[in-house]
Order: structure tokens, then sequence, then C-alpha cells
């Protein structure tokens, strides 16, 4: 279990930026706009309570001030409780808040109160990053290669399946691999086979785990592990369409899911 350090999210708001920015080059949709064509959904004056949680490994500096922030970036009403766990659910409750935010060691949820829908943070992030990487403009393959095939690698490839893409899929977990191949038909991709792919979906706790031999110039990598897939030379080198953000665009999924 990987959990987010203060230094991941310094500066979240220009991370976010950046990323929407990175989003609008390789899909033609901002990130809004990503949320909105994926759930059918669109805030309405939703108020979000954030909640930190003090359980396990405790608070997360700027873990619920990046959350304030980022449900500000999309344009939400929200605030952080000045009391954490339950004392904060019951003060975001009755001050008002629709949707929920809280994290603890494993799970990150968004609840939304007045529907009764749930979202967690590991499928809601796979199945974004995935869609992200679908709608790479530049490129009519409809090869995908995933790499991580975990809690949130597996259902971003669920997702891509179910659009229709050829989807090769490494994890070095076999018996993980062996699970997404038999359940869903994606083609086990050996990593030093030599292809070179447009469009990768990447979600690994590891560095540098996509090889020079599977990219191609302007490449998208769509990622949400942290750290990245990929060294700077090689971004560089292949002028690779890094999305990659630790905790914005997987957030924006979980809310619009929730709408
Ligand atoms: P997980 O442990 O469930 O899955 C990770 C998978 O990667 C495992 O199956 C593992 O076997 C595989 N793996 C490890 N090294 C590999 C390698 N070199 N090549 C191929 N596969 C490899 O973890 P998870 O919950 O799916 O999270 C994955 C990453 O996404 C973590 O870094 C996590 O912190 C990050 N994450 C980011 C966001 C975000 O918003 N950016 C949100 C959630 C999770
Ligand atoms: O970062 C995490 C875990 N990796 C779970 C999220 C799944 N991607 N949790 C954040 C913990 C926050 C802390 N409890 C706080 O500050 O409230």
């Amino acid at each position: 279990m990987a959990l987010l350090t203060p230094d991941d999210l310094r500066d979240i708001n220009k991370q976010l930026q950046e990323a929407d920015s990175i989003v609008r080059r390789v899909t033609g949709l901002d990130i809004k706009g990503i949320c909105k064509t994926l759930y059918g959904t669109s805030p309405n004056s939703e108020k979000i309570g954030i909640v930190p949680v003090t359980a396990g490994n405790g608070i997360i500096k700027n873990f619920s001030a990046s959350l304030h922030a980022i449900t500000q970036y999309f344009g939400f009403d929200s605030f952080v409780t000045d009391m954490s766990d339950v004392s904060g659910y019951y003060e975001a409750v009755r001050s008002g808040a629709d949707i929920i935010l809280m994290a603890d060691d494993h799970t990150f949820l968004a609840h939304n109160l007045k529907n009764g829908k749930i979202a967690n943070n590991q499928p809601s992030t796979g199945i974004i990053y995935a869609e992200i990487a679908s709608r790479n403009q530049k490129t009519d393959s409809k090869d995908v290669l995933v790499v991580g095939l975990g809690k949130v690698g597996f259902p971003g490839a669920v997702h891509l399946v179910h659009k229709g893409f050829r989807v090769y899929g490494y994890d070095t977990d076999k018996t993980l691999l062996k699970r997404a191949v038999s359940s869903l038909g994606i083609i086990p991709f050996d990593i030093e086979s030599p292809k070179r792919f447009s469009t990768i979906f990447e979600a690994t706790p590891c560095a540098n785990t996509i090889p020079e031999t599977l990219l191609s110039e302007n490449c998208v990598l769509s990622t949400p592990g942290i750290p990245c897939a990929i060294s700077e030379e090689l971004r560089l080198k292949y002028n690779v369409q890094l999305v990659m953000e630790p905790l914005g665009i997987g957030t924006a999924s979980m809310l619009y899911s929730v709408l």
C-alpha cells in the first residue's frame, strides 16, 4: 500500500493546471470534459465536506488542503472540517455537506449523502486515466499497453476492453496477469519484446517500468503511478505526452461518478 507524501502534493494547483493542459492537448477535452462524457454528470451546487482521518499512519500534511484546492479548482463548494474522524464526519454533515471526501491508509472514498452513491479512489483513478489514454487523438491504433494490473490498473484495463481496444497487459505478479488474461481476454505482453506503442496506461508504484523499446515518438503515457514510469531523459527523447498527477484527476473522477 503506497501512501502519498506531502512532497507528492507540493504545488497541487500548478500540477493540476499542467496536467489539465496536457489532457487537453492529448484528448481535445479538459479534465472536466472527460469526466462529463465518462459519467454523463455535471455538478449542481453540491457542497463537499473533507474530513481529515487520523487512523493508521495518520494525517498526511497537505492532504486535506490539497483536496480543498482540487475541489475548488473543479468549481465545487468545499470545506475542510476542524475536527477529524467521527467528530469531523458529524461536523461535515451538520454543516450541510452533500458529499463526504475522506481517506485512511487503504481507502479514499467519496460518498454522496443525497443519492447514496459511493466511489473508491482506486477504480475511479484507473478508469479516468484509461479513458484519457483511450482518447489519444494522435493515433488510429486500437493497441494499448497496460502495465500494472492491480487495484488501479485492473479497472482501467476493464474500461479499455469495454471500449473495444486491443489491450496488451503486463504485471510482474504472474497470478494477477493470468487473472486479467482469463477474465478480460487481454493479450499477455512480454515486457522484453520490442513492440512500440502509441498509447500506454501504467499503474504501478515503481519507477522506470516502461523500457525504451516500447516507446514511440509522441506516444501518450497516461499514468497515475507514483513515482514516474519513465525517466526524464526518455520523456524528452521520445517527446512522450505524459499525463501524471498525484491526486486531482482521480478525485475529479470520483466526484463526477457520484453526482
Ligand atoms: P497495487 O499494489 O494494487 O497494484 C500495483 C501493481 O503493479 C501490482 O499488481 C504489482 O505487481 C504491479 N507492479 C509492480 N512493479 C511492476 C513492474 N515493474 N512492472 C509491472 N507491474 C508492476 O497498487 P494500486 O493501488 O493499483 O496503485 C498503483 C499506483 O497508483 C501506486 O503508485 C499508487 O500510489 C498510485 N495511485 C495514484 C493515484 C493518483 O491519483 N495519481 C490514485 C491512486 C493510486
Ligand atoms: O494516500 C492514501 C492511501 N494510498 C489510500 C488512497 C488510495 N489511493 N490515503 C490518504 C490518507 C490521508 C490521511 N488519513 C489524512 O490526511 O486524512
